[in-house]
């Protein structure tokens, strides 16, 4: 009856910000379950049998965003499979349609704590991106095609949301441009105020 409402962490910013790279160090440290929507949708790209495959795989080169129906049964059903209270959503929600979509199924069964907001220049996001397609990383939006696209679609879709959550005061902003670790310890900030 007393049932915990599992609480949420949406993790935003920029291609290449370090929202993947940030998630794992704070789930290490803190008892969060770390989900990235753009995993989880490339792992349903691949799954044999999936009718989202080729849409999502489309979606993904060209930097559009994916229909929220697709991406929040995703969510949904990692979170329920963790069995787990908290949560980093990384990577959403992206765009006004994602932000409805949550609403809708998801804002009366979770509560969202605060939004973390890694700002990084476009100059080094890209670099990162593509040092790390040209490392192999076998990312079909790793390229410099793709990530003009991707950064057009977060400067007109996602900034908007980041901009929304800002207004409630909810918005944790953080320099992404320093070395991991440094960006790590002002993260630690966040969580450690939360844990009062
Ligand atoms: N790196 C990380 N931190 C560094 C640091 N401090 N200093 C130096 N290097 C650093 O990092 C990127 C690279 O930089 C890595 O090589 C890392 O080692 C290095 P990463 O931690 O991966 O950054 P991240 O912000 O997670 O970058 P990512 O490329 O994952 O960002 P995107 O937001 O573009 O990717 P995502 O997977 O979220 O989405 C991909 C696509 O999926 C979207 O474009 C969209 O088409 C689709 N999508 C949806 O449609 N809906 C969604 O809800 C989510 C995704
Ligand atoms: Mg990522």
């Amino acid at each position: 009856i007393n049932k915990m409402v599992p609480q949420v962490v949406f993790v935003l910013g920029a291609p290449g910000s370090g929202k993947g790279t940030q998630c794992s160090m704070i789930s290490k440290e803190y008892d969060y379950v770390h989900l990235s929507a753009g995993d989880l949708l490339r792992e349903e790209r691949q799954r044999p049998g999936s009718e989202y495959g080729e849409m999502i795989e489309e979606k993904i080169r060209n930097g559009e965003i994916v229909p929220v129906e697709v991406t929040c049964s995703l969510l949904h059903k990692a979170m329920q499979k963790s069995g787990k209270e908290r949560f980093l959503i990384d990577g959403f929600p992206r765009n006004q349609d994602n932000m409805d979509g949550w609403e809708r199924v998801m804002s009366d069964k979770t509560k969202l704590l605060f939004v973390l907001f890694f700002e990084c220049s476009r100059e080094i996001c890209t670099e990162r991106c593509l040092r790390r397609g040209a490392a192999g990383s076998g990312r079909s939006d790793d390229n410099v095609e793709s990530l003009k696209k991707r950064f057009n679609t977060y400067l007109n879709d996602t900034m908007p949301i980041i901009n929304y959550y800002d207004k409630l005061g909810l918005v944790r902003r953080i320099n992404a441009e320093e070395e991991p670790d440094q960006v790590f310890d002002k993260v630690k900030v966040a969580f450690d105020e939360i844990k009062l």
